[in-house]
Order: structure tokens, then C-alpha cells, then sequence
């Protein structure tokens, strides 16, 4: 997106320049300033602060080495990384993610993104993110153990329960992070809050597996109900099956909708029934299987090879896999069909122009950073019980969660209206985290 303001634009080039070919980073930061214009305008003393300047710059970008060895006794190497992106209003808080596809630029867009939706949730965490380019498909137990010990050999040292709190994303779910906290727990011999995403026999959170999809559909619900929508009577088309998807599907559906299309990296089902959301969990939360399977147990649904979930018709689509996976050519066909609303449950999984056709054909649209915030919320609540040494129950957290999705639809729309963007959730929520950052910035001093 083309950014008009002169100082913006100059600082985006600056941006462009120290970071070359990081595109994922690229393309978050540019929303992001795009969205701040009328701010800069109305508040003189942040640009002399240089608060935007050290916002767009990681305070910290940790890299190493990780050693393991496979089942075959063979020394495999992966490289690992955690960036502690910005430490203004809380420990750094964010996700690891483990895939083949991981760099430093997609860990920063990532890290960056948090920042700002850590923001929203009105906790106190700053932000974060962390993984390594280890490919878990196909891995045994005992690998997987063995490169989530080795990965936090090093992690620990830079890791604390007040310093920075990792927790899942791609690739990381309970297994995961039990064997990463039963390693940090022999390193250091103490028993804290250090990660997020715990089982519930050690410190886990009720509530957390389900909170990022559960709150994506409380947010959607917002959006939709102040148009006088709801999931009710909907077609709701998700891509995934991990974490996410699974749990946004079941609270839609919950909520009245029908989700009647899911997808994996390999390709997509179609179940115009409606999915059967225990065979999905069967296949994808047990037996760590591919999609199609789906079609092989439920005879009515089609499976079909490939990218392509998009093309399904629907009233509501819920991108949940991973960064830019719906594009201009999607969004289109999306149009066409009659979808009315998108809220991305994935972190930046729509491209730039993607979302501006969106825009302009008028099709609701929640953005990930207020939409997907409900798994940190829930994570930062996972903290407060570890600290207070109490567990909440199912329904407390789950009734703070939607208390939180409700108040980052009503902080976004109370920004973007104030800053003459009415209804544009992107620029609201962008512009109402980068406010409470940037104050904490100021107060604290040039650092
Ligand atoms: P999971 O690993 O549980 O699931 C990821 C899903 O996305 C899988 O179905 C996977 O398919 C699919 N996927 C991943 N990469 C690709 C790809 N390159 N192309 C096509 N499909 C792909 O991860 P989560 O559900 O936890 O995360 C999904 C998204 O949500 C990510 O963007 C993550 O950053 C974001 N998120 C996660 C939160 C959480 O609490 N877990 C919180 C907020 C956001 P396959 O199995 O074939 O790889
Ligand atoms: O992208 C995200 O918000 C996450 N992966 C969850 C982070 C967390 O700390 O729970």
C-alpha cells in the first residue's frame, strides 16, 4: 500500500532498506504505518520521540543452533530463533512456531504483529515470537522430544516468567510445549509460569486450546450482530485444521453456522452438511492425519486435492492455516459468491490486496491482531493463575474471554471512528494498540 504522509513514507523506505527482502515483515509494518497517517497528523510528539522509529525495530533478535539426534542416531541440525520485539507494557509474550518455512522475516512479521494485538487484549505483555525451521510432519515422539529439549537448552536463557513467555503456534500444541517446559524445569530447578499452553495437570489454563478459535467467533460475533448479522442460517468456510480451525469451527457452529469446508497444506473437504467435528478432531488432534481422510469416513463429503478452499460458497470465511494464503484471485471468487464477512484467524493471511478489494466491495472484515487475540488473552490469564497459584474454571475464563473479544471490537471501532476511519476495523485496531504502546514508550524514556 502506497503511503502518502511524507514522514511515514520516508520512514517505511528507511525500513525497506535495513530490512531488504524481508517481505512478510515488509508487508506487516506498511499496514501498520499506512494505518497510523492520521495519527502522526494529530500528534507531533511521538514522531519526536522517534517512538515509530524504535517500534518498527526489534529490541532483540536471538538466533542459535539446535542439535538433536533422529531415531536413526543420525545428528540433525535446525536453526532456532525467539524475537523480543517490544517489552513497553509487559514481558515479551508470543508464540514458537515450528515449520520448514521459518526465517528471521516471517518470526519478525509475526513479532511485530503481536505487539500490537497484545496491546488490544488490555493485558500487560509485550511481544514476541519464536520456532525454527524444524519440520515436525512425520517426526516420532521421541524425536520431537529430543529437539524441544535441545531447542530449550538455549531458549531457557533468555525465557522467564517475568522476562518472556513462550507459548504454541504452527506446529506447537501441549505435547510441545510440555516437553519445552519439563526441560526448562530441570535447567533451572523452579517451577514457574515460564510458558503458556500447559497441560492442565501442571499449570495449564481451561480454556486455552480452545481460546483462539472460541474468540475469533466472539469477535466475528460482534461485528456481525452491530449490522444486524449473525453466524445463524451461515456458510462458514475455514482453512486449516490445526489448533485454530478446529475451535473456531466448533463455536461457530455452536453459534448456528454451518461450517461446511476445511482444508490442510495437502487440500480441502467439502461437507455440505456440515462437518462432523469429531472426525476431524479424531484425524487431526489424534492421529496426526491428512484431511482427506475425512472424505474416506464421511462418504457425503469430497475431498479435493490442492489449494482451492475458497472457491467453496459461503457467507463467511475464516482464513485460520497461516500468513497469505487468500489472495486477490480468492478474495474475488469470494465476492462473487456472496461472502458478506472475513475475520482472519491466521496471522496476516490475507494478502494487502486481498483485504482492499474486501474493503471496497463492503464485506465485513476483522482483522487477525483484534481477531485472533483471544489465544494470548487466554494465555496472559494462564500467567495470572500461575502467579496467584489457582485455576480458574471453564466458564470464569471463558467468560473473561469473551469480555476481552468485546472490548478489543469496542476499543477498534472507537479509534477508527475517532481518527475519521469509521468501520474500518484494520485501522482502529492498529491505531488504538500503537496508543497505548507508544505512551508507555514515551513515559519510559529514549530506549
Ligand atoms: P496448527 O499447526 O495447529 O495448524 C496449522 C494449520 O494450517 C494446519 O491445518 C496446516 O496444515 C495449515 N497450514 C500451515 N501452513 C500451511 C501452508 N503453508 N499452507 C497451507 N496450509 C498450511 O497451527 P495453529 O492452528 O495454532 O495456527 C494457525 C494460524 O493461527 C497461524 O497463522 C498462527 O500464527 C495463528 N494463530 C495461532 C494462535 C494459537 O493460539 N495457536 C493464536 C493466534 C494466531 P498442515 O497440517 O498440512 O501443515
Ligand atoms: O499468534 C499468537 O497470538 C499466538 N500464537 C499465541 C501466543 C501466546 O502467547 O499465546
Amino acid at each position: 500500500m502506497r503511503i502518502k504522509n511524507n514522514y511515514l513514507a520516508n520512514l517505511f523506505e528507511n525500513v525497506c532498506r535495513t530490512n531488504a527482502n524481508e517481505i512478510e515483515f515488509l508487508q506487516a509494518v506498511n499496514e501498520v504505518l499506512s494505518s497510523l497517517e492520521p495519527v502522526v497528523e494529530r500528534r507531533p510528539d511521538l514522531a519526536a520521540a522517534g517512538v515509530i522509529e524504535r517500534l518498527v525495530e526489534p529490541e532483540r533478535l536471538i538466533q542459535f543452533r539446535v542439535s538433536w539426534t533422529d531415531d536413526a542416531g543420525r545428528v540433525r541440525v535446525n536453526r532456532g530463533y525467539r524475537v523480543q520485539f517490544n517489552s513497553a507494557i509487559g514481558p515479551y509474550k508470543g508464540g514458537l512456531r515450528l515449520h520448514p518455512s521459518v526465517n528471521a522475516s516471517i518470526l519478525k512479521f509475526l513479532g511485530f504483529e503481536q505487539v500490537f494485538k497484545n496491546a488490544l487484549t488490555g493485558l500487560p505483555i509485550g511481544g514476541a515470537k519464536g520456532g525454527s525451521n524444524f519440520d515436525p510432519k512425520g517426526k516420532s515422539d521421541g524425536e520431537i522430544m529430543r529437539f524441544c529439549q535441545s531447542f530449550m537448552t538455549e531458549l531457557a536463557r533468555h525465557v522467564g516468567a517475568d522476562t518472556d513467555v513462550p507459548a504454541g503456534d504452527i506446529g506447537v500444541g501441549g505435547r510441545e510445549i510440555g516437553y519445552m517446559f519439563g526441560q526448562y524445569k530441570r535447567i533451572r530447578n523452579e517451577f514457574t509460569g515460564v510458558l503458556t499452553g500447559k497441560g492442565l495437570t501442571f499449570g495449564g489454563s481451561l480454556v486455552r486450546t480452545e481460546a483462539t478459535g472460541y474468540g475469533l467467533c466472539y469477535f466475528t460475533q460482534e461485528m456481525l450482530s452491530a449490522r444486524g448479522l449473525g453466524f445463524a442460517g451461515s456458510r462458514i468456510v475455514i482453512s486449516g485444521s490445526g489448533n485454530v480451525a478446529i475451535y473456531a469451527a466448533e463455536k461457530a457452529a455452536q453459534l448456528g453456522g454451518r461450517v461446511i469446508a476445511m482444508s490442510d497444506s495437502n487440500g480441502y473437504i467439502h461437507d455440505p452438511e456440515g462437518i462432523d467435528l469429531a472426525v476431524i478432531k479424531q484425524i487431526k488432534e489424534v492421529e496426526r492425519g491428512r484431511i482427506s481422510e475425512y472424505a474416506r469416513r464421511v462418504p457425503r463429503a469430497a475431498y479435493t486435492e490442492g489449494p482451492g478452499v475458497w472457491s467453496v460458497p459461503c457467507e463467511i470465511a475464516l482464513p485460520c492455516a497461516t500468513q497469505n494464503d487468500l489472495a486477490l484471485e480468492d478474495a474475488k471468487r469470494l465476492c462473487r459468491n456472496g461472502c458478506f464477512a472475513v475475520a482472519e484467524g491466521a496471522n496476516m493471511p490475507c494478502t494487502a490486496e486481498a483485504i482492499a478489494l474486501f474493503q471496497h466491495s463492503g464485506v465485513l472484515f476483522a482483522p487477525a491482531k483484534a481477531a485472533n487475540a483471544g489465544g494470548v488473552a487466554v494465555s496472559a490469564l494462564e500467567m495470572s493463575q500461575n502467579s496467584l497459584r489457582m485455576a480458574w474454571s471453564f466458564e470464569e475464563v471463558d467468560s473473561r474471554l469473551q469480555e476481552i473479544m468485546a472490548g478489543i471490537y469496542r476499543k477498534a471501532c472507537a479509534a477508527a471512528s475517532e481518527y475519521g476511519r469509521p468501520g474500518d476495523l484494520i485501522c482502529g485496531a492498529n491505531i488504538a494498540a500503537f496508543l497505548k504502546v507508544a505512551e508507555a514508550m514515551l513515559w519510559q524514556g529514549v530506549a
